[in-house]
């Protein structure tokens, strides 16, 4: 999601609900039936449409939330901008190497203070040589680049995500970037690996642990300055996007349509020592255990499944 922009969630169906209940918002606005985007209180009722908008961070790589609570209920829209595209050597940090910049430098190495050094100098990277300081070094690489007598590092990759798509996978993409030959993933700080494509995943991680990850893009003049660290959290076990059990009747409240036909022909998949007779719906839980009613008025929690 670029900066400060208009971001607008997917409409979804108010269900469950008897009466007419409130609906707030915090960090954006919502729209009931398509109406005016508003982030006053209001009452929505059983079958109306609502859609949040929130605008997105002016900084990059920041994730900002807008969280709706309908009837007490509350789910959260998140958006997260862009990251930086970092170039070695932009001292002024417009996005390009040319002499405005060569001339900040050589007024910097006359001792002149000069306004227009990113301020952030010191740890986003344009520092040739990394040595804190803003100077000789700087101004020799960049005059090289504008005369044409060195080849240019690429820019930190653009649009970094990363997603965590099941218990043990997270998958991470990027924008491709002018003159790289190739990117470097880093995960919590070492090299994972080095790969041509725009997308990649980790597998065979853990359930429900933290693990946080950077790229850069390399060719043959060096690799670019490292993208902040972003992380994620690989889901619970039982549980992933493409997996979601597709529960009679769509949701909790059994009042709209599953979006899926399930299985068209029965297939024995398992028995349990369950003597009486099923009442209800079967829900299984995000731990594989499954619950049903039985004939004798006792929930049955049947466990050890294996899925
Ligand atoms: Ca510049
Ligand atoms: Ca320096």
């Amino acid at each position: 999601m670029a900066l400060n922009t208009t971001a607008t969630s997917n409409q979804i169906t108010v269900g469950g609900i008897t009466c007419a209940a409130s609906i707030s918002i915090t960090g954006g606005t919502y729209s009931i039936n398509g109406g005016a985007y508003t982030n006053a209180t209001g009452t929505v009722s059983n079958g109306n449409t609502v859609t949040v908008r929130q605008t997105s961070s002016g900084s990059y790589s920041t994730k900002t939330d807008a969280v709706l609570t309908i009837g007490g209920v509350s789910d959260t829209f998140s958006v997260t901008t862009v990251t930086e595209a970092i170039f070695i050597g932009d001292i002024n940090g417009n996005g390009k190497i040319d002499l405005a910049d060569a001339i900040v430098a050589l007024k910097s190495l006359s001792g002149l203070n000069p306004p227009g050094i990113r301020s952030d100098y010191g740890s986003s990277g344009i520092d040739v040589n990394n040595d804190d300081k803003i100077g000789l070094e700087e101004a020799l690489y960049i005059l090289q680049l504008v005369a044409g007598l060195r080849a240019e590092a690429p820019a930190t990759p653009a649009g970094f995500t990363v997603t965590a798509t099941s218990s043990s996978q997270i998958d991470l993409a990027w924008t491709a970037m002018t003159g790289a030959i190739g990117y470097k993933i880093y995960k919590n700080g070492n090299l994972l690996k080095t790969v041509t494509t725009t997308s990649t995943s980790d597998t065979g991680l853990n359930a429900s642990t933290n693990y946080c990850y950077s790229v850069t893009a390399y060719n043959s003049a060096g690799e670019s300055v490292q993208i902040s660290q972003i992380c994620a959290t690989t889901l619970t076990i039982g549980y992933s996007y493409s997996q979601i059990w597709p529960m009679f009747g769509g949701n909790a409240q059994h009042t709209g349509q599953a979006s899926s036909l399930g299985p068209q022909t029965a297939n024995l998949a398992m028995t349990s020592n369950v003597t009486v007779k099923a009442r209800t719906s079967p829900v299984i839980g995000i731990d594989k255990t499954i619950y049903v009613g039985g004939s004798d008025n006792k929930l049955y929690a049947i466990t050890g499944v294996s899925i």
